[in-house]
């Protein structure tokens, strides 16, 4: 079993490399973004909370997806778990290692998706176009004003997780700005034959 991080700023490719692990080695993604989308569109009392915080771009409070991932960490099975845009600040990567530690569990590697804002900026607004373009409606941040958000907060709180596993031997970084199948050929290439 092999558990990984993803880590990248809003557009990085997070999600979109995760799928394709979740396929290829069948590994278990869990994306804090869509856990709190779902909780967003749940009518709970949390969900109400969260909406607010996500849809201007914020980062929601440390407890609340400490407690949403604490929850998907039993009955671990197959090929391991990809944490997907998940530790975002230094508590949630202390508690991380707690949890894992707690459950038996170990973190393989770090794997940083290295981009820029261009990029994501054409990514994001990309992702938005078509979403409208399919007769569906586009992500309430997905939009200019709340990824200037996004970002901040990732340089603010998130970047400073790429030193903290540097630290701890564990990072590894991938340039993101390739097509997706070179970005999931390096991937493979870190984490070794599936
Ligand atoms: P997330 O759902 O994690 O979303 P993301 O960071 O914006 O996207 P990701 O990097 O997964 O990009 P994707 O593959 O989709 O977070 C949303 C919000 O949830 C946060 O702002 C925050 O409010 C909240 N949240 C989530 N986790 C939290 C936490 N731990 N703590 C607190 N708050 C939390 O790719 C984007 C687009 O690029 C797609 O259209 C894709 O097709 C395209 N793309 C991907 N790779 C490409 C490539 N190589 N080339 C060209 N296009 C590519």
């Amino acid at each position: 079993m092999t558990n990984i991080i993803l880590l990248g700023p809003p557009g990085a490719g997070k999600g979109t490399q995760a799928q394709r692990l979740v396929d290829e080695r069948d590994m278990i993604q869990l994306s804090t973004g869509d856990m709190l989308r779902e909780a967003k569109t749940s009518g709970t009392e949390m969900g109400k909370k969260v909406a607010a915080i996500m849809d201007a771009g914020e980062l929601v409070t440390d407890e609340i997806v400490i407690g949403l991932i604490s929850e998907k960490l039993d009955g671990a099975q197959g090929g391991g778990f990809i944490f997907d845009g998940f530790p975002r600040t230094l508590p949630q990567a202390d508690a991380l290692g707690q949890l894992l530690a707690s459950k038996g569990l170990t973190l393989d590697y770090v794997i940083e998706l290295k981009v820029n804002d261009e990029v994501l900026v054409d990514r994001i607004v990309g992702r938005a176009a078509e979403a409208v373009a399919a007769g569906g409606t586009a992500r309430a941040d997905d939009n200019a004003e709340s990824l200037k958000v996004r970002l901040m907060e990732y340089y603010k709180k998130t970047s400073p997780l790429i030193g903290y596993y540097y630290a701890k031997g564990a990072l590894s970084s991938v340039d993101g700005l390739g097509a997706i199948e070179d970005v999931a050929a390096d991937i493979s290439a870190v984490m070794g034959k599936a």
